[in-house]
């Protein structure tokens, strides 16, 4: 046995052999080797680490590609829009998804907790959003099926952990792993535009753990780097700062508006919104009541809603007569005539 094997190594090493799953013991052992004193008392122990890590690494490689589990990490979307919470190691997104809905995902202070992904749901005014929990991603590893459900979902959300001082480091981490698939994040670069394949995926930016010193700090810089490319919001999942904000936020990254229909010489309905992507006109609000009377809508009239982001929503006044084509906002209610 070396010498001045560190504590940290031994940690690492103790979090190899307890290890359950391939992806947890590749984790351990690429800390292992991270750690591990460079001299020539470790020269032979360091090969062993690396040819056990490559074994590992070919085992998952070749576990996946005879494919099969893939189905069971893809989540079915329930609820007006799915975002993911991505990130690197022990960011907090289990803590996350536990402090926003009511699931309740494994939660611990060792890397790799979280294994397959887990969706809750959120509710936010008088809609239910579906975040969904993921195994955590490194600069030089991520689950190949989580681009898979990345893609499916509508936004994402990069959760990263404001204790530490690698905060740009963690976002650079997801953004590449999602580069190298073609999902981009944040403000354009200037070599996404030779990426013909590439999908763009609303994002935001959870600085997390703001309840620890120097994280308020940590996310001023964090901001500063990430001005006019991706929002930083700080939260807290253990006290509960910053949460609303958030929620408001996630709302806001989905891109729908609430809108609410209601019968001539009734009371509107104000219980269940439908729910459309921004930019939807009166026309394809009728076509989701249904199809025949997107057929045979004559005219529409308008009045603002509860939640409007103006008093009287985007009628000019209650009850405005509107075309087919006019824009709906958050909150609308609207009277369908054929
Ligand atoms: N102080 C503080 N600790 C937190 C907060 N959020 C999470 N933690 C702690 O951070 C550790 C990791 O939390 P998890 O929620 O398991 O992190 P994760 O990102 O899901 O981790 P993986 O599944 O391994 O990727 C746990 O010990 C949590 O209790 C927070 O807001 N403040
Ligand atoms: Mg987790």
């Amino acid at each position: 046995m070396p010498a001045n094997l560190t504590p940290d190594y031994l940690a690492a090493e103790r979090r190899f052999r307890e290890a359950t799953t391939t992806a947890q013991k590749v984790a351990a052992l690429q800390e292992m080797l991270a750690v591990i004193p460079k001299h020539k008392g470790t020269d032979h122990l360091r090969g062993d680490l690396k040819r056990r890590l490559a074994r590992l690494r070919q085992e998952l490689q070749q576990r996946r590609s005879h494919g099969g589990r893939e189905a069971l990490f893809l989540i079915e979307r329930h609820g007006a829009g799915q975002i993911a919470l991505l990130g690197t190691p022990s960011s907090g997104k289990s803590s996350l998804l536990a402090a926003l809905t009511n699931a309740q995902p494994q939660i611990a202070d060792y890397p790799f907790t979280t294994q397959h992904p887990q969706p809750g749901m959120m509710p936010y005014k008088d809609v239910q959003i579906q975040l969904v929990d993921t195994p955590p991603l490194t600069a030089d590893f991520m689950e190949p099926w989580l681009a898979d459900l990345t893609r499916r979902a509508d936004a994402v959300a990069i959760v990263v952990d404001l204790a530490t001082d690698d905060a740009l480091e963690q976002v650079q981490a997801v953004r590449e792993q999602l580069a190298r698939r073609h999902l981009l994040v944040g403000r354009p670069a200037a070599r996404d535009a030779q990426d013909e394949h590439a999908t763009r995926c609303p994002a935001l930016i959870v600085g997390n753990k703001m309840d620890l010193p120097g994280a308020p700090d940590r996310l001023a810089v964090l901001r500063d780097l990430l001005a006019g490319d991706l929002t930083v919001l700080g939260v807290s999942s253990l006290t509960g700062e910053g949460l609303e904000r958030l929620r408001t936020a996630l709302f806001d990254l989905l891109g729908l508006v609430r809108v609410y229909t209601k019968v001539p010489g009734r009371k509107p309905d104000l219980d269940t919104p439908y729910i459309l992507s921004a930019g939807s006109t009166v026309l394809d609000l009728a076509g989701l009541v249904h199809k025949d009377l997107q057929r045979q809508l004559k005219s529409a009239r308008i009045w603002g809603g509860p939640d409007s982001p103006s008093p009287a929503g985007s009628a000019k006044y209650p009850g405005q007569a509107v075309e087919r084509d006019h824009i709906l906002a958050d909150g609308d209610v609207i009277e369908l005539h054929r």
